[in-house]
C-alpha cells in the first residue's frame, strides 16, 4: 500500500509512523508513504495557495486550481495504481474501522491535509474527492488525522502484526469492546486477578470475557451496544 500526503506540512511525515509497529513495516517495505507540498503547486511567485471565502466570513480557503495540479502530478506519478483520493475534515463522514477495511482494499491513497477554513468545494466535487472525519471535535489541520487513518490501514495490512490472533478478538470486530486484561503478578497492591483467569477453564475463561465485554460497553458505549444486539438479531 502506497500513502501519498498532500500537506503544507510535509516535514511531519512519516513522523510517529517510523516507530513501533509501522516503522517495522515501513522498513519492511509493507507499505510507502511520500509527503506532496502544496506550495510546490501554487503557480505564484509569493507561494500562495488560499484566499479568502466568496460570501464572506472569518478564515481562508485552499484554491482549487492550485489543489488540482497538486492532485493531478500524484495521480499521473501513480496510474493504472487502484487509487482513492480522501480529504481529512472535521466535516466528513466519521472512520470507523469498517470504513478502514474498504479503504485498505486500495493499492494507492491520495490523503490531503486541509488547514486553514476548508478547501474550495468545486476541487471536492470535479475529482469525487471522500471528505473523512476521525471524530466530533476540531483539529487545527487534517495532518494528524491522516496519521490516525494510516496507522489504522497499516496494522490491517498481511504480515505487519506478528501474531495473527491479534485481529480476532478485537474491539468493533463485532461491536463489543474488549475485556479486561490481566497479567503477572497475581497478587498487586492487595488486588487479586480474577481467579477464573487463573482456573484454566477455557470454556469459563471465555464465558466470563464475554460477559464483562457486555458489562463495558453497556456503561460505556451504550451505542455499540445497541448495534451488537441488532446484528444478533
Ligand atoms: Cl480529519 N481534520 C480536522 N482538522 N479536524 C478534525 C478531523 C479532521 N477529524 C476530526 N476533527
Amino acid at each position: 500500500m502506497k500513502f501519498n500526503i498532500l500537506t503544507l506540512f510535509p516535514d511531519m511525515f512519516p513522523g510517529p509512523l517510523n516507530h513501533s509497529i509501522s516503522g517495522k513495516a515501513l522498513d519492511n517495505k509493507k507499505y510507502s508513504i511520500k509527503a506532496y507540498d502544496i506550495r510546490n503547486f501554487s503557480g505564484t511567485s509569493n507561494k500562495s495557495v488560499d484566499d479568502t471565502p466568496f460570501g464572506g466570513g472569518a478564515g481562508m480557503v485552499m484554491r482549487a486550481d492550485v489543489l488540482d495540479k497538486a492532485l493531478n502530478f500524484v495521480k499521473n506519478k501513480n496510474e493504472g495504481i487502484h487509487t482513492a483520493s480522501i480529504y481529512l475534515t472535521p466535516s466528513g463522514e466519521k472512520l470507523d474501522q469498517k470504513m478502514i477495511k474498504r479503504i485498505v482494499k486500495y493499492d494507492n491513497l491520495i490523503l490531503l491535509c486541509g488547514r486553514y477554513e476548508g478547501v474550495d468545494q468545486r476541487f471536492l466535487d470535479h475529482n469525487q474527492i471522500k471528505e473523512v472525519s476521525i471524530g466530533d471535535y476540531i483539529l487545527a489541520g487534517g495532518e494528524i488525522a491522516a496519521f490516525v487513518l494510516i496507522e489504522a490501514c497499516i496494522r490491517l495490512i498481511p504480515d505487519v502484526l506478528g501474531n495473527n490472533k491479534s485481529l480476532i478478538n478485537e474491539s468493533f470486530e463485532d461491536y463489543l469492546l474488549e475485556h479486561p486484561h490481566y497479567t503477572k503478578p497475581a497478587i498487586w497492591n492487595n488486588i487479586k486477578v480474577p481467579d477464573v483467569l487463573r482456573s484454566g477453564n477455557h470454556k469459563m475463561i471465555a464465558e466470563w470475557r464475554k460477559k464483562e465485554s457486555l458489562k463495558k460497553t453497556k456503561k460505556v458505549r451504550p451505542d455499540l451496544l445497541k448495534l451488537y444486539n441488532s446484528s444478533k438479531d
